[in-house]
């Protein structure tokens, strides 16, 4: 991070101290809502210790527009996305920017994300959600739903399907894909203990959760292996999907080809990074659909006008306007990958105030930046007309990343959006949503952010 003698002039919080820096009195378990406390009293910038670990954050609006700028800065693998390293390797999301396998994988996978690429997933995705509304339908209980875990169910069979051809068969079992489980257990593990690890006594204290951490792991790594072996058994080629993309490169012996090892941290990396993400973009935007009648009822009759009872064809997904907007609203409100890293790539000046290094680092806290003034007097009000196209324009550009930035922004930020407003139309034609009253917002983070304990009564319409 920032050198300590320029980072005297970053704000701080008062209290430090000499063990635990921050964190004393904190909740170990929302260091990001934390920083967001943080940053309210301490403004754009600040720097926060935690367990000797100094870190800046940054999400002034001018700032992120610098960071952003990829002749002076590039992605930075914070200490939380490093610790993934022990699940995905030098896969995409977890490879350093000068690591070869990087640059070849991007290659080889770029065009599994074209407007085309889009276009022959969408039968699969209209499956899945079918699958999704029968499962709901099936229920006799007239209990409610809890969404978290059947958004995760749908976008984890999404990824599975169209990604891998593979099926986790998520609306058939009685609980969720024992892999859910392993992955939340590895997501949070990385999380908590990326900073305690730093000391020795911090060491001990994890001994038992990294035994878990370790059985997780391997679980995952089963799965990983059980998806390829599928393939492999399958025959000599597979459909056109990621695992063929990779497969064949190595069978053609392609200049981008990548080794064994390094497909599978690939996989991983998208059964991971494919559906977690997605899951809470569905379930925020569903639980501010369920606050806001009005806005429920402008996006239903959009649906009714756009898709009116036909199974919509891949253009009528994006035609869908105002259901984007709610996306992009519940984005800005609560990025469900809500912070990157940026360290500099020249010795450089931040809003020339703040000297760095080369390698000098700062974390962009998303949900900080798209709270900026330049989002108006009232920033926690959800309004999807921000996202109306003349408002966009009068807005800075950089003040919105719910997917990253630069050439390591999100791979897969259109399969995302086709997926996630293609469920929301699928669900709002549907049914009436119905949220607890009494349900206040409490936001889960393992990295990602998640809404807990969030629950939608349905009835057909
Ligand atoms: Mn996604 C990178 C957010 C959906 C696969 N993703 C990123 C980054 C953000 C992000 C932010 C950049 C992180 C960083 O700079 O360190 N992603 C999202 C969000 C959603 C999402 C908010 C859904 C909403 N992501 C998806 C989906 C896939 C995917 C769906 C795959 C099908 N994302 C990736 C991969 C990367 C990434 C792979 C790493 C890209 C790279 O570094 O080359």
């Amino acid at each position: 991070s920032l050198r300590e003698h320029q980072a005297a002039t970053i704000p701080h919080p008062r209290w430090r101290l000499p063990l635990l820096g921050d964190v004393l009195g904190i909740n170990i378990r929302t260091p990001l809502q934390n920083s967001m406390e943080i940053g309210k009293t301490l403004g754009p910038i600040f720097e926060r210790d935690v367990l000797g670990n100094r870190f800046v954050l940054a999400s002034g609006a001018d700032m992120v527009a610098e960071l952003s700028d990829e002749s002076r800065f590039a992605k930075h693998l914070a200490p939380g996305v490093a610790s993934l390293r022990e699940l995905g390797g030098d896969g995409l999301f977890t490879a350093y920017n000068h690591e070869p396998n990087w640059s070849k994988a991007h290659n080889l996978l770029a065009p599994a994300f074209t407007k085309s690429a889009m276009r022959s997933y969408h039968r699969t995705m209209l499956d899945v959600a079918g699958e999704l509304t029968e499962y709901w339908d099936r229920r006799t209980d007239g209990a409610p739903v809890d969404v978290s875990s059947d958004m995760t169910k749908l976008t984890l069979e999404t990824i599975g399907r169209t990604g891998f051809s593979y099926s986790f068969d998520s609306f058939e079992r009685p609980r969720p894909h024992p892999f859910v489980k392993a992955m939340v257990g590895a997501l949070s593990h990385s999380q908590r203990t990326t900073f305690v690890k730093s000391s020795a006594l911090g060491r001990l204290l994890t001994r038992r959760a990294d035994r878990r951490n370790a059985e997780n792991l391997a679980y995952l790594a089963e799965v990983v292996d059980e998806v390829i072996r599928a393939r492999r058994d399958s025959g000599e080629t597979g459909p056109e999907d990621l695992l063929e993309l990779m497969l064949r490169a190595a069978r053609e012996d392609h200049p981008d080809k990548i080794d064994e090892l390094n497909i599978r941290h690939q996989v991983v990396t998208f059964l991971v990074a494919g559906h977690e993400t997605t899951s809470g973009a569905l379930s925020f935007a569903l639980y501010y659909l369920s606050r806001h009648p009005d806005v429920l009822a402008k996006a239903r009759a959009e649906v009714d006008e756009v898709w009116g009872e036909k199974t919509p064809a891949f253009e009528q997904i994006a035609k869908l306007r105002y259901v984007r907007r709610v996306l992009d609203e519940s984005l800005r409100l609560w990025p469900t990958a809500p912070a990157y890293g940026r360290e500099a790539t020249v010795d450089t000046t931040l809003v020339g105030k703040y000297p760095m290094k080369v390698g000098d680092w700062v974390l962009v806290l998303i949900p900080a930046l798209h709270r900026d003034p330049v989002w108006g007097d009232d920033p926690e009000a959800f309004d999807p007309d921000n996202f109306l196209p003349e408002r966009i324009r009068s807005r800075p550009a950089h003040v919105y990343k719910p997917f990253g930035t630069g050439e390591r922004a999100c791979i897969g930020r259109q399969f995302a959006i086709h997926e996630a407003v293609l469920v929301l139309g699928t669900i709002l034609r549907r049914y009436d949503i119905v949220g607890d009253p009494d349900y206040r917002l409490k936001v889960a983070e393992r990295l990602t952010l998640m809404p807990e304990g969030f629950t939608l009564q349905l009835r057909r319409r």
